[in-house]
């Protein structure tokens, strides 16, 4: 099974960041982009992926996944704030593509903030598929997957995986299927159960655990989640892409240990879990 991570979990390695993945066994990383690039021309912006691909390329690692731009707190009430969005996600399909990277994590349009209760269901799912079917050709012309994350906002109708997955349906296009991020997931149900859900939309993952309760972004192992069920569900819909982690940056677990003891702690959970 092939291992990947965040970036961000191994930054505090500095620019040895990759080297220390490779050395840990992940191959594999997503590179996280949300939040620069409002405030980043398209030249400036493609000058750090650049930089970061050159980082990843010389110690044998592959940037598999991107994750996309996202406001926070989420707001898409207008048709300018949605099109200043679209843009953005425009500029980082092409700097996707650049790089080789075939895979763009995005959250869903959230018109309404995070707690759309009271508002129109059928309204939001309008404004999904519009914009998402609008963004679609930029991503097939640059050869560029769009894989839509379920989310973990309890007040937000469309967060869980399936609900997700109505929307990857109703757009049922090759280059739209899902990111699995399974620490929303154990929010609101099984993770195991999600992912046989999803069968062959499920294109990325999302790993990391939780109390159930918040989107905490713990190492797996630490929570609610049962790693055996998730493996065998894994297994069971023939998923053979990469395993990728998200969970926190490599300081908020055993703040008292040095970063590399922690990373070979990481290593041996995630060897735990695949070998289960
Ligand atoms: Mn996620």
């Amino acid at each position: 099974m092939k291992l990947g991570a965040t970036a961000g979990l191994f930054s505090c390695f500095g620019a040895d960041r990759y080297k220390k993945m490779k050395e840990y066994g992940f191959d594999y990383a997503d590179y996280g982009i949300s939040g620069v690039l409002g405030d980043k021309t398209e030249e400036e912006y493609e000058a750090m992926i650049l930089s970061e691909k050159a980082l990843a390329d010389e110690a044998g690692v592959t940037i598999h996944q991107i994750h996309g731009h996202w406001r926070y707190p989420p707001h898409d009430e207008t048709e300018e704030l949605r099109e200043q969005r679209a843009e953005w996600m425009r500029r980082a399909i092409r700097l996707t593509a650049k790089i080789g990277c075939k895979n763009w994590v995005i959250h869903m349009m959230m018109p309404y903030g995070p707690d759309d209760s009271g508002f129109n269901d059928e309204e939001f799912l309008k404004i999904n598929l519009d914009f998402f079917r609008k963004l679609l050709p930029c991503a097939k012309e640059n050869g560029v997957t769009i894989c839509l994350e379920n989310m973990p906002m309890k007040r937000l109708t469309y967060s869980t995986t399936a609900k997700t997955l109505e929307i990857i349906h109703m757009i049922d296009d090759e280059n739209f299927k899902l990111c699995l991020d399974t620490g929303h997931e154990a929010i609101f149900g099984n993770v195991a159960d999600a992912v046989r859900l999803a069968g062959k939309d499920l294109r990325v993952f999302h790993i990391h655990d939780n109390s159930g309760k918040h989107d905490d972004h713990w190492f797996p192992g630490m929570g609610v989640t049962n790693w055996k069920e998730f493996m065998d569900a894994v297994r069971e819909i023939e998923f053979d892409g990469v395993l990728s982690l998200e969970a926190g940056g490599c300081t908020n677990f055993f703040p008292g240990i040095s970063n590399d003891a922690r990373m070979k702690i990481l290593k041996t959970i995630m060897d735990d879990i695949v070998n289960a």
